[in-house]
């Protein structure tokens, strides 16, 4: 047959559709497979080739699996509040509402047109009431258990946006949206406290199956940092001034302290400090530069000494200066230090520049030169001289710290409590109510959700407020507790909110009782194999797990870990090699592929184009070599006959099975399908393929290439969905070739080539190799010296 991919294709989604083919059944008793992608933002720009690879895999996974005889989850919906709608919202004064209904219709159509086996009644969409609704209450439930709190500080802060962004959304320092430069600025944050789960994080890693690359990007991320906290008096004052140290073995080789400039012992002693003006001013200088340009290693040092306060080393009280310096953050620690010039770089370059004592107390290195970070015998540290090793010179400080009651040990975690509330108008509202009496009062269950008012003027306020303070209706309000006048908080959830949980709320979406029932959940969860971007590994990846431990303490889900497995796909490039991009000009429209060529060859091409995990250009030329595969597939009910599978095909049968089942567990997708290219290509040699042989070939290919392989099924009277029939089983014995041919060498030259039977004995392979008349003729007349044979390889004569 031809293949005619825009009458099938249409015809085969509108079939799946009004069969509910693939839609997952709930209290089913056969197992289950739950095959997670992450959901789309539906920006304007529609679908992007990406978004076709990302979800290809585990759409390849769900057909199989339901072919094995899964009951299979493979769910799709819209992460849909966020900025880029409200900007966009705000440019063509359109409401964020209908832009975002739009752009879901849209992204539906799309889906669909690819042929996704998604389960389309379970479709979720993050800013509707049902969905936020138990956003607010899993926000609440944290409010409730103490995990939420409220505190003025330095955040960071977009200009641009005029929004406060998490440390994960200001990477670099630049704005994760617009990529403004972020400055810091001190705002009321709402504080998830996301610290508490550090360790259960770390230790949940160990559950899981994720890329090792995956894993340590975590383990990064949270940062955990094993060392001590450590007290030193302040001169003269009733003050102690608190370090954070990974190295307490050093302590004899302080010579001064830095503290972050906008550490409060400044501001409580001003008064006794004499450099006030020149402290101010370096203050200022800081305020400009974000943590990015504070903490890079290599630059120049600067700082300034606080005259009128002096600290003293606790171990041997000698006086040592206090220093303010950019490099020392409020945010990590304690936000001050102890500096050891000899042994940290950073101390040692501020150290060279301020003329600062410089003690050695660990042998090694050229202290002249640079700071020496190595091992080595404690010198010029009392008790500790002659310790040779780390740990144990740690330990010995930290028994000597506790004893004096001066300092403890301690971890740290480079992960911050997540700031949590947008002066936005597109996200959830934070249900809870400010009462001049009762302070912070959480907006009662019953009373969720706690709807987004349609507002017509969602301009971001000025003074940097959202949008809803001025919506007197919605501020204005009665304290849930005392009853008295209260005003609502008018911030909203960040974009990060609704993705959090998202996964649970597909086991079962129109629950209106609770966020998903119970039993749903202990069959579903936790999620089988969970695809997506490698830039969604620290901040939603890690958001996500989060909230999955909360929910799992609270007795709420079943598993702490809401992923059992998870993988990445590489990017598609332009085919420039570049990133897609607009501006760039070199942005494939997944839409124009399938018109031109069809859904079957986009998806068989953006698995085919290499290693799934891998970054790849796009390639026309390709994808036109993916169509020409997919034609002759079609041409294969032309050559099949009424005879019984042949015996010459069944290994190449049993070997391709084995191949693709195999292929497709390990998303060596592009294998898998070159497999299925190299059969065809052997079928055409026979000239001649069964019913039987087709079928199965149908099969292996209908994962990558539904439509077609439908078409192809009805077409030789396949009853029922090929999508729904069961995947071919092979049998290991069949999946070796009854014999190989091999090469025989006479004095090292290839003089002939034999057939023997697979894995046969030495003597057979000798004697075959004899019998060949080439063989034999450039054996006459000579002596055999050694006769060698590897096994199904090669045999070699020597002769004289
Ligand atoms: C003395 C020392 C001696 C240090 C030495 C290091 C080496 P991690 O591993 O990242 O936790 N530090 C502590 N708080 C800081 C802050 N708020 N801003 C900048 N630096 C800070 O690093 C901890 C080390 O970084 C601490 O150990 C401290 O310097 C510094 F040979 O104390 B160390
Ligand atoms: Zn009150």
């Amino acid at each position: 047959m031809k293949h005619n991919f825009k009458k099938i294709e249409p015809k085969w989604q509108k079939k799946w559709e009004e069969q509910q083919a693939f839609k997952a059944v709930d209290g089913s008793d056969k197992p289950k497979f739950y095959g997670l992608v992450e959901f789309p933002y539906p920006s304007g720009a529609g679908m992007h080739v990406g978004h076709i690879k990302a979800y290809s895999s585990i759409e390849v996974l769900s057909r199989k699996r339901r072919m094995q005889g899964y009951n299979v989850l493979f769910p799709i919906g819209f992460d849909a509040f966020g900025l880029p709608t409200e900007n966009y919202a705000i440019k063509t004064n359109t409401h964020p509402r209908v832009i975002t209904d739009q752009n879901i219709e849209k992204f539906t159509n799309q889906l669909k047109s690819v042929g996704f086996s998604f389960d389309w009644s379970r479709v979720i969409d993050t800013t509707q009431e049902d969905f936020y609704k138990w956003t607010q209450w899993i926000f609440l439930k944290m409010f409730e258990n103490g995990l939420v709190f409220r505190d003025k500080t330095l955040v960071n802060y977009c200009p641009s946006c005029k929004v406060v962004l998490s440390n994960e959304d200001s990477q670099g320092g630049k704005c994760d949206i617009c990529h403004s430069d972020v400055i810091q600025k001190s705002k009321d944050v709402w504080y998830l406290r996301i610290t508490q789960y550090a360790d259960k994080l770390l230790e949940g890693l160990k559950d899981v199956d994720y890329p090792a690359n995956i894993k340590q990007q975590q383990v990064n991320w949270i940062g955990k940092s094993t060392g001590a906290f450590v007290n030193f008096a302040v001169d003269g004052i009733d003050e102690t001034l608190q370090i954070y140290t990974t190295r307490p073995d050093t302590l004899f080789g302080v010579t001064f302290m830095v503290i972050a400039p906008e550490h409060p012992l400044i501001d409580k002693y001003a008064e006794r400090i004499t450099n006030m003006d020149e402290i101010k001013a370096y203050r200022e200088e800081c305020a400009k530069k974000t943590e990015f340009e504070r903490t890079q290693l290599v630059k120049e040092k600067t700082g300034v000494c606080i005259q009128g306060l002096e600290g003293v080393n606790p171990v041997n009280g000698k006086k040592i200066p206090i220093y303010i310096a950019d490099y020392v953050m409020m945010g990590y620690g304690t936000g001050a230090i102890m500096a050891v010039p000899a042994h940290d770089q950073r101390d040692y370059d501020f150290a060279k520049k301020f003329g600062i004592d410089i003690i050695q107390v660990i042998k090694g290195g050229d202290i002249e030169k640079e700071a020496y970070t190595g091992d080595g015998e404690m010198i010029n540290s009392d008790f500790l001289n002659g310790y040779t090793n780390k740990k144990d010179s740690i330990e010995r400080m930290l028994e000597e710290l506790e004893k004096k009651g001066i300092g403890k040990a301690g971890v740290q975690y480079k992960m911050k409590d997540w700031a949590f509330n947008r002066q936005r108008y597109w996200g959830e509202p934070i249900p809870i109510v400010h009462c001049p009496k009762c302070g912070d009062v959480a907006v009662p269950y019953e009373e969720l959700p706690l709807r987004l008012p349609k507002i017509e003027d969602f301009q971001p306020g000025e003074d940097g407020q959202s949008p809803l303070a001025r919506i007197e209706s919605f501020v204005n309000c009665k304290c849930p507790k005392c009853g008295g006048d209260a005003k609502r908080e008018t911030d909203t959830m960040p974009q990060w909110a609704g993705s959090s949980w998202y996964f649970l709320r597909y086991v079962d979406p129109h629950n209106t009782e609770a966020l998903a029932d119970r039993k749903k959940m202990e069959y579903w969860m936790p999620v089988d194999w969970y695809n997506g971007g490698m830039e969604h590994v620290t901040r939603h990846m890690i958001y996500s797990r989060f909230w999955h431990h909360f929910l799992y303490d609270m007795g709420i889900v079943n598993t702490p870990e809401p992923y059992a497995k998870r993988s990445a796909q590489g990017m598609i490039l332009g085919s420039d090699g570049d990133k897609m991009s607009k501006s760039k000009g070199n942005v494939v429209d997944p839409l124009d592929i399938v018109d031109e060529y069809g859904a079957d060859a986009l998806r068989t091409y953006v698995l085919f184009m290499g290693d799934y995990g891998a970054a790849a250009p796009w390639n026309d030329s390709s994808v036109r070599g993916c169509k020409r595969f997919l034609e002759r597939v079609a041409g294969l009910t032309d050559i099949m006959t009424d005879e019984p599978a042949s015996k010459d095909m069944e290994v190449k049968i049993h070997k391709a099975i084995k191949k693709v089942s195999s292929d497709i567990e390990a998303m060596k997708f592009n294998t898998a399908i070159a497999c299925l290219m190299t059969l065809i290509n052997e079928i055409y040699a026979v000239g001649k393929i069964s019913r039987d042989d087709l079928v199965i070939f149908i099969k292996l290919l209908c994962p990558f290439a539904p439509h077609l392989c439908e078409e192809i099924w009805e077409t030789i009277g396949g009853e029922g969905l090929l999508s729904l029939s069961q995947w071919p089983e092979y049998e290991e014995s069949k999946t070796v070739e009854a014999s190989v041919e091999i090469g025989v060498q006479v004095n090292g030259k290839v003089r002939g080539t034999i057939v023997i039977p697979n894995g046969c004995a030495k003597e057979e392979a000798l004697e075959l190799a004899k019998k060949d008349e080439r063989v034999a003729s450039f054996l006459e007349g000579k002596t055999l010296v050694k006769e060698i044979y590897v096994p199904n390889k090669i045999v070699n004569f020597v002769a004289k």
